[in-house]
């Protein structure tokens, strides 16, 4: 059982980049002891690894922390990628609440330690792909958002999910500036939002999300560019139509609803050809679906993905 994907997994011990790296490092000397393991196999073990951790990719290490925590977007926080990490030092974490409404047999305004109880938290060790053609790999520490939407039950007519994230003047300098027609909204399909890879995160690196990267509650799926990744949730909505998605309104040539990974269709002003791994100098190719097209690209059979971009 060395090729799992993160679905299969039941649990997962919490790494730390170091002993991610090390149990790597563990399984490549054995491998160049040979030990009567064939390239092949060899090539099945390291890829195993990445599989199970959530990855594809053999050189797929974890961003290092300090780099995930302060090189951000979160516009309600400001611009610049490094405004996010001062400015989001003073959100208030607690409490909170989370509503969830529209086409759901229960709807319900949960707190939000209420709301996460029932889940185990698991590590998902993700790449997350920018528009702005930079990435990192990040280990994730959440859900799946599968559990919750059972848990709610969305009626017959629920075909969309729409986030909300917070939108709070008082403690937010950047949604005092009308940068964005706030609150900042997302939304998935809702075969997408249950698809095992979409995950509610809690955490990165064994600890609680800091405010910079989406405290307390943040959505990630790790097939769509990262702004689909809503931060700091404060409602989960069930829709029959499809939902008003922030950047699509603001730019609807740019960023369109889908917005899955895709090297093929360029963003208007720059390629999505390539991308920066963040501590990196060469670029790398962009893969399709950011990587996960094994699991994720029949969702959209039978769709023009360049219209559906
Ligand atoms: N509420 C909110 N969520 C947001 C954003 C934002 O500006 N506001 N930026 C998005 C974008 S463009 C990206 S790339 C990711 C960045 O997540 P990270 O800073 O944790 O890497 O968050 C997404 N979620
Ligand atoms: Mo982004």
């Amino acid at each position: 059982m060395l090729i799992r994907r993160p679905a299969d997994i039941p649990s997962q011990e919490i790494t730390s980049e170091g002993q991610y790296q090390s149990r790597r490092a563990f399984l490549a000397s054995l491998g160049a002891l040979g030990l009567a393991l064939t390239p092949g196999e060899q090539r099945a073990i390291a890829h195993g690894i990445a599989r199970e951790a959530g990855v594809h990719a053999d050189d797929d290490k974890p961003t290092p922390y300090e780099t995930v925590t302060t090189y951000n977007n979160y516009y309600e926080f400001g611009t610049d990628k490094d405004e996010p990490a001062a400015n989001a030092k003073a959100l208030k974490l607690r409490p909170w609440k989370v509503r969830i409404d529209g086409e759901v047999a229960k709807p319900a305004d949960y707190d939000l330690d209420d709301l996460v109880k029932p889940y185990k938290q698991e590590e998902r060790i993700y790449r997350m792909r920018c528009v702005e053609a930079w990435s990192m790999v990040i280990p994730w520490l959440g859900f799946p958002l599968k559990d919750l939407i059972d848990r709610v039950q969305p009626t017959s007519r629920a075909k969309y999910v729409e986030f909300t994230t917070l939108n709070d003047p008082q403690q937010m300098p950047g949604v005092r500036r009308p940068v964005l027609p706030w609150p900042y909204t997302e939304g998935l399909r809702l075969d997408e939002a249950r698809h095992p890879l979409t995950i509610l995160a809690t955490g990165i690196y064994g600890k609680p999300l800091l405010g910079q990267n989406g405290a307390p509650l943040r959505l990630v799926v790790p097939w769509k560019y990262g702004f689909k990744g809503g931060k700091s949730l404060v409602r989960i909505r069930f829709t029959e139509q499809m939902p008003k998605t922030t950047w699509a309104e603001v730019a609807p040539d740019e960023y369109g609803f889908f917005a899955n990974v895709n090297p093929a269709v360029d963003h208007p002003r720059w390629s999505q050809a390539r991308e920066r791994r963040i501590g990196e100098f060469f670029k790398r190719p962009t893969l399709p679906f950011n990587g996960y097209a094994d699991q994720v690209a029949s969702l959209y059979a039978g769709m023009d993905l360049r219209r559906n971009f």
